[in-house]
């Protein structure tokens, strides 16, 4: 019975209509924690959420300034390009595609590039960030998200291999052309699409 509901919950069509497990995974019920380097510990108090780059305006947010945006949970599932899958976690935070009413851009923006606490980096076009379900995660499955894994604030990338979300997110940097962040610099697919798997370069 149990590896019955093993497989009920791999198989079928995820919530945007691929299949729910990706070519090459394998689904755990675990919650690896991957990290390169140190974990930053930032408070909610000194946490600030700052955009730059080809916009009209610089601005910042506090954290209580961030929750007064748009709040929406997503049920999704992780990739990780490891070859680890988890499924049907709840993600609560704001939407890029909420958050980008609140910043103007000047017309020549169309990337975007994750800055995080730390200092890892990863790029995704803007029109992916807006189309894709990417979310300001805060919380995870009711609770406040774990340090470890990104706590207090972390972006998640459902259509895309984990790395494309930053953990410790400190701000968004709006440009005119790509420019690959941390592990796309180091081999990893600037794409990223678990369905095509687009893990290296
Ligand atoms: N700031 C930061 N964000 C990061 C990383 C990192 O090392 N630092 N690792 C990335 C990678 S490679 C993956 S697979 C996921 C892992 O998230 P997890 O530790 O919550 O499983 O976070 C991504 N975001
Ligand atoms: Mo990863």
């Amino acid at each position: 019975m149990g590896l019955f509901e093993k497989k009920t919950t791999v198989g079928g069509i995820n919530a945007f209509g691929k299949p729910k497990l990706p070519p090459g995974q394998t689904a755990t019920e675990k919650f690896p924690v991957l990290t390169y380097g140190e974990t930053p510990k930032i408070s909610k108090e000194e946490w600030r959420f700052i955009v730059w780059g080809l916009v009209e305006q610089e601005r910042d947010w506090t954290w209580s300034e961030f929750l007064k945006l748009p709040q929406t949970i997503l049920r999704a599932d992780f990739h990780c390009v490891t070859h680890w899958s988890r499924f049907g976690d709840e993600w609560g935070g704001v939407l890029f595609r909420d958050l980008i009413r609140h910043i103007k851009l000047k017309p020549e923006a169309k990337h975007v590039i994750q800055h995080a606490y730390g200092g890892y980096t990863t790029n995704l076009p803007l029109q992916r960030m807006i189309d894709e379900d990417v979310l300001f995660a805060h919380t995870f499955n009711g609770e406040p998200l774990p340090e470890e894994h990104g706590g207090p604030m972390r972006v998640f990338t459902p259509r895309r291999y984990a790395w494309k979300g930053a953990k410790w997110i400190h701000g968004l940097e709006f440009l005119a052309n790509d420019k690959p962040g941390f592990w796309e610099v180091n081999g990893y697919s600037n794409t990223a699409d678990p369905w095509k798997e687009e893990r290296f370069w």
